[in-house]
This record gives structure tokens, sequence and C-alpha cells, in this order.
């Protein structure tokens, strides 16, 4: 670990007198997935129950206290007392993204932070204040203006793991035959041999270029899913290449995850040939998955930061696929990526293969989807997530109306054969309507 890495000691930032009854605290979280909403200012966030959800939906190596906020990076707060909103905020999160923490003693609130933050002040509430803070670190950051993203068709939610190369070609002719404005076919996680063996299909897919030529010959752009920064413990790149290897990233795929050291000479010319021959055979859109294991607290083999190697990875597989390839975040820490990625996933997914009846109806990603909507437009492209819109996913109405408002990138994921009138029409409807890539007016 390197001596930033380490670093745990929480120094005093500020206190504000605050209404426990009126007050807000706006927690931003680290990733994706991470939660990140506003709470009333006597509330204390949601915390892991487990190890691998602090790993995978949180900032791994930062434990929170029991009470209280901690956000990643960035936390405002509405005193509720008519005095102006106050932000906190990393000081440039390209080298460094602090904790910073809140903490309700009476009626001050007591705001520490583990690593350099600057504090802004106003316009009153949460939401204008963020929206100044991305105007105003939006090009400090180094984002530029935003690109319009493509439209998506997205295997995940109808295939998951399961997905073969007839599949894709069954919903690339649907998608043609009722003419859906789909601009990319997107194949999601399962095409690979393993996590980090990326350049060894699955069983169930004999050959990416062909598959690419196909979606281009039908007019469509090809997408692929890749978890680059992710190597899992069964993988043949973890037992030939442990030295590559940096830091524990979680469980999934009933397996143990690691991080790539993204500093390493022989993992990033691994990444370039990857990438490089995703893009020779004709991908020009990748979903860039599960990346928040670059940026994990790790000894890495040269003495880049978390974040800093983090950002190379990304620069570097920029610099493998060219300039005009669309690159979505998702799994990945947020503000370290400004000015890296087109389009960034907002909220945890749509929903997970195992959940509940009612963990679908809470509709998981609409709380993040909401907290996140400022960055759409001024870092990016927000992505709310795919779009389910077949009759047995009983919370689809619901989610429509969450994409329609605040989804930028618009994706879609059900079988098309699947879909019923309300369905097609629309899938058809919201992939015919992005909005700009422009800040959403969220007034009322
Ligand atoms: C593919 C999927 C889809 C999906 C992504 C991501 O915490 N978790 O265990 C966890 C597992 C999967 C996951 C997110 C979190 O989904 O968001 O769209 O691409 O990977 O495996």
């Amino acid at each position: 670990m390197s001596p930033q890495d380490s670093a745990v000691t929480f120094e005093p930032v500020d206190e504000v007198e605050v209404s426990r009854e009126h007050g807000r605290v706006y927690e931003h979280g680290w990733q994706s997935w991470s939660p990140t909403s506003t709470y009333a200012v006597s509330c204390t966030s949601p915390r892991p129950e487990q190890r691998w959800q602090h790993l995978m939906r949180f900032r791994p190596e930062t434990p929170a206290p029991s009470y209280g906020f901690q956000a990643e990076g960035l936390l405002a707060v509405d005193p509720g007392t008519g005095t102006p909103t106050r932000v906190y905020a990393a000081r440039d999160a390209r080298q460094e993204v602090a904790s910073i923490r809140a903490e309700l003693h009476g009626s001050r609130l007591v705001v520490t932070a583990d690593g350099p933050v600057t504090v802004g002040f106003g316009p009153d509430g949460i939401d204008p204040a963020l929206a100044r803070f991305g105007d105003e670190s939006a090009p400090q950051l180094g984002a530029g203006a935003p690109r319009a993203a493509p439209t998506v068709w997205c295997s995940w939610y109808h295939y998951f793991l399961d997905v073969t190369e007839d599949d894709i070609v069954d919903n690339l002719a649907d998608i043609g035959r009722y003419r859906l404005p789909v601009d990319v076919v997107q194949v999601d996680d399962g095409w690979q041999a393993e996590i980090g063996d990326w350049l060894t299909l699955s069983g169930r897919f004999s050959s990416l270029a062909d598959l690419a030529t196909r979606i281009r010959d039908a007019g469509r752009r090809a997408g692929v899913w890749v978890a680059p920064f992710t190597v899992g413990a069964r993988s043949v790149l973890a037992r030939d290449h442990p030295d590559w290897l940096a830091g524990e990233a979680g469980w999934n795929w009933g397996q143990d995850l690691l991080g790539l050291d993204l500093t390493h000479p022989g993992a990033r010319a691994y990444l370039r040939s990857v990438f490089g021959r995703l893009a020779e055979v004709g991908f020009d859109y990748f979903k860039l998955d599960f990346i928040y294991s670059g940026a994990l607290a790790a000894t890495r083999y040269d003495d880049r930061n978390r974040v800093e190697a983090y950002r190379s990875g990304l620069a570097l597989v920029r610099e493998a696929v060219g300039p005009d390839a669309y690159l979505l975040g998702c799994g990945a820490p947020i503000l370290p990526s400004v000015g890296l990625l087109d389009a960034m996933r907002v909220s945890p997914d749509t929903y997970h293969p195992g959940d509940t009846e009612a963990e679908r109806r809470r509709l998981r990603g609409r709380a993040g989807v909401v907290a996140r909507a400022w960055q759409h437009g001024r870092y990016w492209v927000n992505d709310a997530d795919c779009l389910v819109a077949r009759p047995s996913f009983s919370a689809r109405r619901e989610w429509a109306d969450v994409i329609e408002r605040y989804g930028g990138l618009r994706s879609a994921s059900d079988r098309i054969a699947d879909l019923d009138d309300w369905g097609l029409r629309t899938t058809r409807r919201l992939l015919a309507t992005p909005p700009p890539p422009t800040p959403f007016r969220l007034a009322g």
C-alpha cells in the first residue's frame, strides 16, 4: 500500500449549524453501484452487511463509521436553516479522492475528511448546488463536451450468462424486422472463457469477428462487454501472472475476484492486445464493467496511487480502441473517471437474476439515477441502465418512467420476441427519443 492510500486520519473541515428537522445531507458514493442519495441530517446512510458488498458496492479499504455519513469525494449539506448549501469536494479527483464524513452532534454537523477538499457555498438547495458544482468541476477535471450516445440493445437482462451467438443473431434479425431504432447490438457478459481471459471464447460463441461482421452487415454497430480490470481467481491469467494482480475485488461468478495492476507493463501489454483485437474485428462500443478493481488500495508495480493507476488504465483502453469508439463505464469510480469515458452507469442494475418480486418492484437503480442526474451533460451521458419492457417484468412501467426522465444513454434488454404491444411501443419510443447530451432540466 502506498502512503497516499493508507491515509486514514480524518481532519476537521467544517462545522455547520443545522436544523435537526429540515437539514439534509447529500452523500455521493464511490462507484456506479454505490448508494448515492440525499438523507435527513439525523440519519445514518446504508452500510454493507458483508465484506464482498463492501468491496463491490462501496469503496474498498474505506470502512465508514457506524453513525452518520461517509461520502467518497463529494458531500453536500443543506442546513435547513435558511443558510446556503455547502458542497465539499475532493480538490482534484484526478489525483486523489478524499473520503468525507459528516456526523451530527446536537445541532452541529461536523465535517471531516482524510484528504484535501474544497468547500463551495450556495446556491440554495442540494440540486442547484450540485448543478453548479458540476458546471465548475467538469472543465477542471478535463471533461470535454459530452458526445451523444448511440442507442443500444444489450443481451444481459434476458439471457444473462447463458447468452449464445445464436441469441444475438436472432435478436439482430428481430430488431430489423420490427425496425427498432437500435444503433448498437451489444453482447454482454457470457462470451468470454473466464473473467480475465478475454482472448478466449466461452463454448457458446464461435467467432467474435464473424459476429461483429454480421452485426455491421445488418447496418448496426457492434458492442461488447468487458470487465478489463477484474480478474477471476479461476482464470488462466490469475494462474499464469500472479505478479499482474493487485488487491481483493470481491466475489462473483462463484469465485474470488482480484484487481489487475494497471501499472504493470505485462498487464498493460495484455490489455492493449485485448482491446486492439476487439477493435480490429469491428467492435466500437465498449461497456467497461467492474472497473472499480483498477482503483483498489494495493501495492503496485510502480508507485502511482490507486486513482492515477486507474486513470492510466482507462487512458490505455482509449488509446487501444481509438478516439471514435464509444466507452461506457459501469461499476466505475465516478469522480476519477471524468474526462475519460463517454457515458457512465450511475446506478445499480435494473434487477439481479436472483431478486425477489418485491426487490424488483423496489427498483434498485432509481435512487442513484435521480441523485446523479446532475452529472448528465456535464461529465458524460448518464446511463440509467437498460429498459426491460417485457410483460414478465412487473415493474416495467415504473422503470420506463424513470428512464424516460433520467436516462441519457437509451438501451433495451429484452428478447425482442418476448415483447407485447406495450413493450414494443415503449422500447421504440424510448430508443427514438434520447435526450441531448446537455444537462437535464429537472425543475419540478
Ligand atoms: C454482467 C453484469 C451486467 C450488469 C452490470 C454488472 O455486486 N455484484 O455482485 C454485482 C454483480 C453483477 C452486476 C453488478 C453488481 O452487474 O451492472 O449490467 O453487465 O455486470 O455480469
